[in-house]
C-alpha cells in the first residue's frame, strides 16, 4: 500500500473520499475486488453472507469505503423488483451520503452477470445507477491471448451491459501477489471512477427513485391501500348509520350489543370500533365475557364481548367453559341484548396464509 501511495501522490484528484458499492453474482470475486481496491484483506473471502458488508481503508491517502452486497441482491431481483430496491437501498444506507460508483464485478470464467442484462434488472435499475456504474472484469488471465474487447464483442449480454454503463469497464487483477502491486490496476480503476464522477452528477443520493418498475409498483400499492382505506371508511359509516337508525327506533336510553362469533375473527376489535375506544383487548384471546360502555350520539351503548366459539358454529366442539361464558355474555346485556352481532372473517384462512407467505417472500 505504501508503495502505491508514493506512486500516486502526484496523481491525486480532488475527491477527498471515495464510496463504492460492489454488485455482482460472485461473492468471492466481489470480496477479492474489495480487498484489492482497499489494499488490505478486509472482506472475508471464506464465506458468503446474506447482507451488505462495509469496509474502509486509506488508499493513496484518501478514505475509500467499499460496500459489498449479497449475491442474492441479484438472484432474487429477477423475480421481485422490490428486492432490488431494498438491497440497493440497504447498500446505499451504508455509504452515506451516497456512493460515487457501482462496480459490477464479472469474473471472466463465468456467464454470471447475464441475468443483469437479459432477464430483467438491466431494465429495472434506472439511469441514475447506470450513470455511476463501471463493469469490472476479473480473472482476465483466462482470456488466453484474446483481448478483453474481443471477449465482450463475443457476448451480447456483456456488450449490452458495457453499453449501459457508457462503455466504462476495467480489467482488475484481484490475484496479484503483493498488495499494492500496480499489476492490480487499482490506480487506473480509481482514475476511471474519478473521471466518471467528475463528468457526472457526483454521488448518488438516497432519496432518488432507483427503478421505474419499483415506482409503478409503489404507486399500485398506494392505490390499493387507498381503496382499502375507503372501504373501511364506508364500512364504518354503514355501521354508524345502522346504529343511528337503531337509536331512532328504540325507545330505551341504552342500547345493548352482544358480540359473538368464532375465535380470532375480530370480535374484540369490532367492539372497540363501535365504542371508538380500546375497551377490549384485541389481539389477545378473550376468555371471559366483558361488558364495556360508551356514549354514541345521545345514547349510552353497552357492548359485551364474548370468547370465540370453536369451529364455524357454536357446537359441541366448543368447550363447555367457553359456552358458559358466551351465555353469561347474554346476561351482561340484561334484560336482553337489542342486537347480537355475529362477526365472521371474510377472507378464508388459506387466502390469508397465501397473502402472508407472499409478504414474507
Ligand atoms: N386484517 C384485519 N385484521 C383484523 C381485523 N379485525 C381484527 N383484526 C386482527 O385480528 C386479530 C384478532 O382480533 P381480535 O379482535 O382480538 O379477535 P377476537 O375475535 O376478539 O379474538 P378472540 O378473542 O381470540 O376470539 C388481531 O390481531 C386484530 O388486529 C380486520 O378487520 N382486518
Ligand atoms: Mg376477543
Amino acid at each position: 500500500m505504501a508503495s502505491r501511495s508514493k506512486r500516486q501522490n502526484g496523481d491525486q484528484r480532488s475527491l477527498p473520499e471515495l464510496r463504492i458499492i460492489l454488485l455482482g453474482r460472485d461473492w468471492l470475486e466481489k470480496s477479492q475486488t474489495g480487498n484489492t481496491i482497499l489494499d488490505r484483506k478486509l472482506f472475508d473471502t471464506r464465506r458468503d453472507v446474506e447482507m451488505c458488508v462495509r469496509r474502509q481503508s486509506l488508499v493513496d491517502g484518501r478514505q475509500v469505503t467499499v460496500v459489498n452486497t449479497s449475491d442474492r441482491c441479484i438472484q432474487y431481483s429477477v423475480q421481485d423488483p422490490l428486492l432490488v430496491h431494498c438491497n440497493i437501498e440497504a447498500s446505499m444506507s451504508m455509504c452515506q451520503p451516497g456512493p460515487h460508483a457501482f462496480l459490477m464485478v464479472i469474473p471472466l470464467n463465468s456467464r454470471k452477470g447475464r441475468e443483469w442484462t437479459v432477464e430483467g434488472p438491466l431494465k429495472l435499475l434506472n439511469h441514475i445507477l447506470w450513470r455511476h456504474m463501471i463493469v469490472v472484469f476479473t480473472q482476465c488471465e483466462k482470456l488466453r491471448g484474446m483481448s478483453l474487447e474481443e471477449h465482450i464483442a463475443r457476448h451480447g449480454f456483456l456488450q449490452e451491459m458495457v453499453g449501459k454503463c457508457g462503455h466504462r469497464y476495467h480489467a482488475l487483477n484481484t490475484r496479484a501477489n503483493t498488495w499494492g502491486d500496480d499489476a492490480t490496476k487499482v490506480p487506473e480503476l480509481l482514475r476511471k471512477i474519478d473521471k466518471m464522477v467528475a463528468g457526472g452528477p457526483g454521488y448518488v443520493v438516497m432519496n432518488e427513485r432507483f427503478s421505474m418498475a419499483i415506482e409503478v409498483k409503489r404507486m399500485a400499492e398506494e392505490e390499493r391501500a387507498s381503496l382499502r382505506r375507503m372501504k373501511v371508511q364506508r364500512q364504518r359509516e354503514t355501521l354508524r348509520s345502522l346504529l343511528r337508525g337503531m337509536s331512532h327506533q328504540l325507545s330505551e336510553a341504552e342500547q345493548r350489543i352482544m358480540i359473538v362469533g368464532p375465535r380470532m375473527v375480530g370480535k374484540s376489535s369490532s367492539g372497540n370500533s363501535i365504542l371508538g375506544k380500546k375497551n377490549f383487548e384485541a389481539g389477545h384471546t378473550t376468555s371471559h365475557s366483558v361488558k364495556r360502555q360508551g356514549d354514541i350520539t345521545v345514547r349510552q351503548v353497552t357492548v359485551v364481548d364474548t370468547p370465540g366459539w370453536h369451529g364455524r358454529y357454536c357446537t359441541e366442539d366448543t368447550p363447555e367453559v367457553v359456552r358458559i361464558q358466551i351465555t353469561q355474555g347474554a346476561s351482561l346485556c340484561a334484560p336482553e341484548p337489542h342486537v347480537v352481532l355475529v362477526v365472521v372473517r371474510v377472507m378464508k384462512h388459506s387466502q390469508r396464509q397465501t397473502g402472508q407467505e407472499q409478504k414474507k417472500n
